[in-house]
């Protein structure tokens, strides 16, 4: 059993409610399912799939759920009748947990039972079943278990926040597909570079981009997705202008058509403290912060009555304050807290836009400063900034405590501009949101990874060791909040103390972890990596080959250099400073709002070690 299987099993025993049988029951440990359910335990033996199952819905059954769990099943090789082992799927049963979108599953010999509070919960359920297959013989049985689970934050799932190029509808397809996958429920559409969302929000769609909208939006609900539909008026609003909140409805109104339910008014990254139009003086006062307060406050409310009151279906309309960063309460602050409708939710980013760490006492004071639960706008994995510039983010999801879920209202992460490699940082938020006292970044980065790698144990080990060297999180200061290659430089460290101490053989340890290093962009392009993260990552693993044989070389030339062999170890120090003059000179694509840079790699460890060696030599 791997660490970190062990680990999850401790956590399911601590878990499991359900039966008296523990894990220890016939069949062994439990496949691993993310996110972590609240309860889950072994029942029975693996229940093997026969080639036809009866499956039994009722008019309770969700359609989604209900098409996911067919195909599930004929990509099992299973055909769907009226014989064979019974699936039953739909909204009664017995267990059914009370919360919103939770579920109950079980599986034995009896047959297989899915019982949603909701459609959302059944389809979570259909998620669930797809992780407790296992290969048996030729064929799959499925892991007899009882889970009863539900979410701990209503509001789960990603925010397309950021500036810079905004994602591709192909990426925005697989977001909304990972995000069911995840059982998030949640995506903001506020792509600051998307014209209509923000420039030209006046503006209605031309027939072309209604179209893409709404396939976008149809397959959010196929996957039990809430498109919210962000519009940012703030930068050219005239808030007293009857035409320009009849333009707002406008535009909801037009994306209503196309099935969008929820909605969102976000304010921030917008000067506050000048109107942009002579009325608004008139209407708000001087220019200041709790005038923008109230004129901010007048249009979010006059649209939760005229729009969201008026409109069937409609969710509480959401937005971002212009003060987003911070806990002090201010006069714009309280003229939210005072004069904000209680059903608007409000968004808040932490202590700072790029916080270092999300805390309990944090969340309860800014919900006192609100008057509200606050909805978590994540700024993490997005990399549109200086401080990020030449990165991918391939850290774990961290510094979130535990107890969260009952301050926030929900999370959602504002990604990167590379979709795929963002899932990796998304998985550990929507596994945090789904059940934060159950979430640990030890064992649910590895769990991200391995999906990355379509469960290729050859890539996944290769992902770990590239998503090392991609590990720094910085901050909009000095500091990151994650430090770069923590296990690179934990070798370095080791490597040093042992060669210090006069054992040359630390040097062979090493070159074994540089070669992993030079070999990983190889196997991950050769592997079952998902196709979208190699081409994102590109330059990066272009950049770590070259890294890597540079550290090798750097090896063999101290190991030569080490043996008195001076004429071999100065032709390979002359190779390995090559190598890293190229491996310098590769470049990030032009795919970011900081245009092309270096693509950095394990920078501040890879290249200190690599100039520390050369000394030695
Ligand atoms: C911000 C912006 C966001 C941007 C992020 C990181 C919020 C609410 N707004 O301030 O669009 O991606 O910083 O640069 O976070």
């Amino acid at each position: 059993m791997t660490r970190h299987r062990a680990l999850f099993a401790a956590v399911v025993t601590v878990a499991a409610t359900l039966t008296a049988a523990g894990p220890a029951a016939a069949g062994g440990a439990l496949p691993v399912v993310s996110p972590t359910p609240q309860q889950i335990s072994r029942t029975s033996a693996d229940v093997p799939l026969p080639s036809s199952i009866a499956l039994v819905t009722d008019s309770t059954t969700d359609p989604a759920a209900a098409d996911l769990l067919t195909s599930l099943l004929h990509d099992h090789g299973v055909t769907t009748g009226r014989h064979g082992l019974t699936i039953r799927l739909g909204s009664t049963g017995r267990d059914v947990p009370e919360q919103a979108e939770g579920y109950a599953l079980s599986v034995s010999r009896a047959g297989i039972t899915i019982a949603g509070r909701d459609g959302a919960g059944q389809y979570y359920g259909v998620q669930t079943l797809r992780q407790l297959f296992v290969r048996s013989g030729h064929g799959w049985a499925v892991a007899g278990a009882a889970v009863r689970d539900w979410p701990d934050m209503a509001l789960r799932g990603s925010i397309e926040g950021f500036y810079g190029p905004p994602w591709t509808t192909a990426d925005r397809l697989r977001q909304l597909a990972f995000l069911g996958e995840v059982k998030a429920n949640t995506y903001i559409y506020s792509a600051k570079d998307d014209t209509y969302l923000r420039a030209r929000w006046r503006d209605p769609y031309p027939a072309g981009e209604l179209g893409t909208l709404g396939q976008l939006v149809r397959s959010a609900a196929a996957h039990h997705v809430e498109f919210t539909y962000a519009l940012s008026p703030g930068v050219s609003i005239c808030f007293s202008s009857p035409s320009d909140v009849a333009a707002v409805e406008a535009k909801f109104q037009s994306v209503y058509d196309l099935g969008v339910r929820s909605f969102s008014l976000p304010f921030d990254d917008i000067s506050y403290t000048k109107w942009n139009c002579d009325a608004d003086q008139a209407a708000f006062g001087a220019p200041g912060q709790a005038a923008a307060g109230t004129a901010q406050v007048s249009l979010l409310n006059a649209i939760t009555e005229k729009f969201v009151k008026t409109h069937d279906g409609v969710r509480p309309l959401q937005t971002v304050p212009t003060e987003y960063s911070d806990l002090k309460d201010s006069p714009y602050k309280t003229e939210l807290r005072e004069h904000l409708d209680p059903s608007v939710v409000v968004q808040w980013t932490g202590t700072d836009v790029v916080p270092p760490s999300v805390t309990t006492d944090e969340a309860a004071q800014v919900s006192t400063v609100y008057g509200r639960k606050v909805f978590l706008w994540d700024n993490y994995p997005v990399n549109d900034y200086e401080q990020s510039a030449g990165r991918l983010l391939l850290a774990p999801y961290a510094g979130r405590e535990a107890g969260l879920s009952q301050y926030l209202n929900g999370i959602v992460a504002n990604p990167m501009n590379q979709e795929a490699a963002s899932e990796v940082a998304e998985f550990g938020a929507a596994d945090f949101a789904w059940n934060d006292a159950g979430y640990s970044p030890a064992r649910s980065w590895p769990r991200a990874l391995a999906r990355l790698a379509g469960g290729d144990a050859r890539a996944s080990a290769a992902l770990t060791v590239f998503a090392d060297l991609e590990h720094l999180a910085p901050t909009f200061g000095p500091t990151p909040w994650q430090p770069q290659a923590p296990v690179l430089a934990a070798r370095a460290a080791e490597f040093w103390q042992r060669w210090t101490a006069g054992d040359r053989h630390a040097i062979s340890d090493l070159r074994g972890y540089a070669v992993r290093i030079r070999d990983a962009a190889g196997v991950i392009r050769g592997g079952r990596v998902q196709s979208a993260f190699v081409t994102e990552a590109g330059p990066w693993l272009d950049a770590t080959a070259l890294w890597g044989e540079a550290l090798v070389t750097r090896l063999d030339a101290l190991a030569a250099s080490s043996r008195g062999d001076h004429a071999r170890a100065s032709r390979l120090t002359a190779r390995a400073d090559d190598l890293v003059t190229r491996a310098q000179a590769v470049k990030t694509g032009n795919t970011n709002r900081w245009g092309v840079r270096q693509a950095l790699v394990g920078d501040g460890v890879l290249d200190t070690l690599l100039v520390q060696l050369r000394e030695r030599v």
